[in-house]
């Protein structure tokens, strides 16, 4: 079943309001306060929708957060079953900071077709479109991973672009990568826009290899479907992490899951800046009026657009 094209613009309006929202809290060394003016406004307007919204990844697992937690049912509840993954605020540093590359972010699909991933770690490998499906496994290790990527791609390894989230829990990774004489291009946080950079006509990046958080694998995933792009991710559970990824059906700890694994069908996704960033401009202060940018995608529909709007204040 294919999404009804109606309902991107309803989506989009949502993630526009939590950007607003959040736009307010712009280098206000506040994260909480930036993602709770995310917050409201994105539950509010997804509660207008005509639909019987799930969220299926949130901003917190079942009763640990007060609203879009795991489970919480949204929309006017008259309307067609749908599975909603949202990070209102993906970038709460860099809003509070006022650093590039924050934004509002949702994916939709239909009832059972997006991945419930906990909030903990997933080791991610990204890579664009036009390659051979499955070409790379997390299980084959940094070396034999870049080398099977240049030679689908025909380039020298040496001209290989890798974008990596820096942590010292990267430490092997990016000394693989150093030895072997790749770029290196390193993002502080927003491991989605990091996923997201090896897509478009110019991609910034060839691959991204890290371990990033489990929902933003599955948002990335939303956007790399639309685009033939290919993430590979794993997620990394301690014990009490196991019991938490049980309550949300997860049986098999140790599953890859490819983009289709993550997304099974149609989707829509749509990011709205909140500073500027790769995927969209920030959220413009005009006065009396916000002028707001996001990246819209729906899947079944081909669309892949940059729409800009003006709210009044
Ligand atoms: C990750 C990444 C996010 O925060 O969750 C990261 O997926 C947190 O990583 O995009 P650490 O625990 O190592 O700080 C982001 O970068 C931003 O929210």
């Amino acid at each position: 079943m294919l999404i009804d094209p109606k309902f991107l613009e309803l989506f989009i309006k949502v993630t526009e309001k939590a950007a607003i929202g959040a736009s307010r809290f712009i280098g206000k060394n506040d994260k909480i306060a930036a993602d709770k003016g995310a917050v409201d406004p994105m539950r509010k307007e997804l509660n207008k929708i005509n639909m019987e919204g799930t969220v299926v990844i949130g901003e917190g697992e079942m009763d640990e957060a007060p609203m879009l937690y795991i489970g919480e049912r949204l929309g006017t509840l008259n309307g067609p079953k749908f599975d909603i993954a949202v990070d209102p605020l993906e970038g709460t540093k860099f809003t509070a900071n006022n650093l590039p590359n924050a934004f509002s972010v949702l994916a939709v699909a239909n009832k059972g077709d997006l991945l419930s991933a906990p909030d903990t770690y997933m080791e991610k490998i990204v890579i664009g479109d036009n390659l051979p499906k499955n070409l790379l496994d997390i299980d084959n290790g940094v070396e034999k991973n870049i080398k099977i990527l240049s030679e689908a791609k025909n380039k020298k390894i040496s001209d290989l672009k890798i974008c990596v989230l820096k942590r010292p829990r990267h430490d092997k990774i990016v000394q693989i990568l150093n030895d072997m004489k790749v770029k290196i291009n390193y993002i502080t946080d927003g491991d989605i826009a990091g996923a997201l950079s090896v897509i478009g006509k110019n991609p910034k990046n060839d691959m991204y290899y890290s371990t990033g958080g489990g929902p933003e694998g599955v948002l990335a995933a939303a956007a790399l479907s639309c685009f033939g792009g290919q993430i590979q991710g794993r997620l990394v559970l301690n014990k009490e992490e196991e019991i938490r990824a049980k309550k949300l059906g997860i049986t098999d700890f140790l599953k890859k899951y490819n983009t289709d694994d993550m997304i099974k069908g149609d989707v829509i996704f749509c990011a709205t800046g909140v500073t500027n960033g790769d995927l969209a401009n920030g959220v413009k202060d005009l006065g009396n009026e916000y002028k707001v940018t996001t990246f819209a995608l729906h899947k079944s529909k081909k669309v892949n657009k940059v729409v800009t709007n003006i709210y009044n204040k």
